[in-house]
């Protein structure tokens, strides 16, 4: 449990405006990708309708993290006086849990495999991704450092096996794609490695020295930048790709139906 009361005024705002920044963001995004979903092809709605329903949920849960935050302090004496209602953490881990898994399904399905391919990958990649955040659950949570350590190693072996299906496991796919969209899923797969990459370090930020105030800063701060990252801007990426390929697509039926 974090112990609130260590936070400065300061250090207490600061991380409020990082939620209330994480939840404009995503429900911005949301409302972008939706209302723009109608200028893809038919095949890509989907992942852009599953984007922006990551977006969204996210977006309700910095809501909810924002809520809780409020309610976890007084600062009306001008000071961090806990109130005693806990910041409630399983918010953030639920949304992993929904949002994560989604986000892989979304960079399969815009890759437009065969669908015993994408229902393979999609299950595989996902089960780890929910694996992954269950296990880190437990240590984010504990009072002491022991716990964080081993969750965090046990956490370590989905997320590891997810990065290699991504960089090694869809190599052959990715040289199927067409030329002008190859590039920009390539930097979707690095933007996924990168910023998913951030979480286990902001994860053990309180095992390497950090404490107190700064180190819950820190963490929520590093967590929410990560978000938007991983949501946001990937959601924006897909959205990209999915407008690229369209073209691409409706590009050559039309020069085929002008062969005809
Ligand atoms: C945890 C626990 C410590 C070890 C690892 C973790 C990985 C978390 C990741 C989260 C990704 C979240 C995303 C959210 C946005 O939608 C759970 C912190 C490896 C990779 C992408």
């Amino acid at each position: 449990m974090l112990d609130m009361g260590t936070l400065s005024v300061g250090q207490y705002n600061f991380v409020g405006n990082a939620f209330s920044f994480g939840l404009a963001v995503m429900a911005a995004t949301t409302i972008f990708l939706w209302l723009m979903r109608n200028e893809v092809a038919p095949a890509y709605r989907m992942a852009i309708t599953i984007t922006g329903l990551v977006t969204a949920v996210a977006a309700y849960h910095y809501l909810q993290i924002m809520m809780s935050w409020n309610a976890a302090v007084d600062i009306s004496s001008g000071a961090v006086v806990s109130t005693g209602e806990p910041f409630n953490q399983a918010y953030r881990y639920v949304d992993w849990l929904l949002t994560v898994p989604l986000l892989l399904v979304e960079l399969i399905l815009v890759m437009k495999l065969t669908q015993s391919e994408t229902w393979r990958k999609s299950l595989t990649l996902g089960g780890a991704a929910a694996l992954m955040i269950i296990l880190g659950y437990p240590g984010e949570v504990a009072e002491s450092l022991g716990p964080r350590f081993i969750f965090w190693i046990l956490s370590m072996i989905p997320f590891l096996y997810i990065l290699y299906q991504l960089v090694i496991g869809l190599k052959d796919s990715i040289s199927k794609q067409p030329e002008n969209v190859q590039q920009l899923i390539k930097v979707a797969i690095y933007l996924v490695v990168a910023s998913w990459a951030f979480y286990p370090i902001v994860y053990l930020f309180p095992a390497i020295g950090l404490t107190g105030g700064a180190a819950v800063t820190a963490v929520e701060v590093g967590y929410t930048v990560a978000d938007i990252v991983a949501k946001a801007v990937f959601g924006l990426l897909i959205f990209m790709i999915a407008v690229r390929k369209s073209e691409h697509e409706t590009g050559k039926a039309s020069t085929a139906a002008k062969k005809s």
